[in-house]
């Protein structure tokens, strides 16, 4: 089991440093009246500085230009992934045997369908050793994301997870939308705010009330629960960020369209315009193996361990990975105004 727990994921790398320049106003009034689907809000375009405030070497500081797009306003649900499951009896990686070439190295006779869920650890953990809390678990899927036993009864408001990117990208297909580029996600979570550390701004979380689903404690023994949650909350529980998207920070990871190579964002001599990613995946920490792009964070998040809920920090993580603390959200293209006169 652990050689496919440890086959199937992997996590943030930090470090690297760029200068930034100044943000350049969306100029659009979002045309909330026009949304193409239920729940989905429209970012206008712009221009942007994107990238990590902590200088992460796999996430420099880049500009990009964005053409104005639909997000939905939250993260997938366990009751809108269900309706697409009852509609098209779609079986999800996690739920499906995996096969010997996807897991090179295990045992045919310990091949079985599962995922990954977080195990609180019964003592202190080397913080390198991400095995010490990660488990494969026979049987979770995203009916029953910690395993058989558990259940998402009452959580039909909550994120979906235990969903592949590849499962992310059938969910899409089906609704008519798509997943969003890298570059979109975070253009969206940022909600206007340039080159800040937290999408509500520079003010570090905690104080009178927590801003997101993210980890208080000792990260992986001891959750205070501080911000009320052990694991997912519903979608809406935390405050929109200015463009009025839910859950851009924390609670669940959100897979991205692009492929993740650490050098992906180009060498930034040009703005690039809607950028869609590299063409091909690299990831030197496992040399041959496809990562997709993961934005985010989760409320596995703190700051002793993992800076994902900030805007700019990436993870990735193979196309048929399917984890406790993922989820993802959907986009889609705005269709270019009509030429003047012509209509
Ligand atoms: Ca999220």
């Amino acid at each position: 089991m652990s050689g496919m727990s440890v086959a199937r994921f992997s996590f943030l790398v930090l470090a690297g440093v760029v200068s930034a320049q100044a943000w350049r106003a969306p100029h659009v009034d979002p045309p909330a009246s026009s949304a193409p689907q239920p729940g989905m809000v429209f970012v206008p375009g712009g221009e942007a500085v994107l990238g990590s405030q902590n200088g992460d070497r796999d996430a420099p500081l880049h500009r990009v230009r964005l053409d104005g797009f639909w997000i939905d306003a939250t993260e997938v649900t366990n009751d809108q992934f269900a309706a697409f499951v009852a509609a098209t009896r779609y079986v999800t990686d996690a739920e499906k045997k995996p096969t010997p070439e996807e897991v090179p190295g295990v045992p045919a006779d310990q091949l079985t369908a599962g995922a990954l869920v977080f195990q609180t650890p019964p003592g202190a953990v080397d913080l390198r050793e991400f095995s010490q809390w990660w488990s494969f678990v026979p049987g979770a899927c995203w009916r029953h994301p910690a395993g058989p036993d558990s259940s998402i009864e009452g959580k039909g408001d909550h994120p979906v997870v235990q969903v592949s990117w590849r499962d992310a990208i059938a969910y899409a297909a089906w609704a008519k939308k798509r997943l969003p580029t890298e570059a979109e996600w975070e253009y969206a979570a940022r909600g206007g705010l340039d080159q800040k550390r937290y999408v509500w701004g520079d003010t570090a979380p905690g104080g009178a009330a927590w801003q997101a689903n993210i980890w208080q404690g000792k990260f992986p023994q001891q959750n205070t629960l501080a911000d009320g949650f052990e694991g997912t909350a519903p979608v809406r529980q935390f405050p929109a960020n200015a463009f009025g998207l839910y859950g851009m920070s924390g609670n669940v990871w959100e897979w991205c369209q692009d492929r993740y190579r650490p050098d992906g964002y180009g060498d930034g001599r040009q703005v690039a315009h809607n950028p869609q990613g590299p063409e091909t995946s690299v990831d030197p920490q496992e040399p041959g193996v496809e990562k997709r792009v993961m934005r985010g964070g989760s409320f596995l998040c703190s700051d002793a361990y993992c800076l994902g809920y900030q805007p700019g920090t990436r993870m990735k993580s193979t196309p048929d990975t399917s984890l406790c603390h993922t989820g993802f959200r959907c986009a889609l293209t705005a269709p270019l105004p009509m030429p003047r006169g012509k209509n």
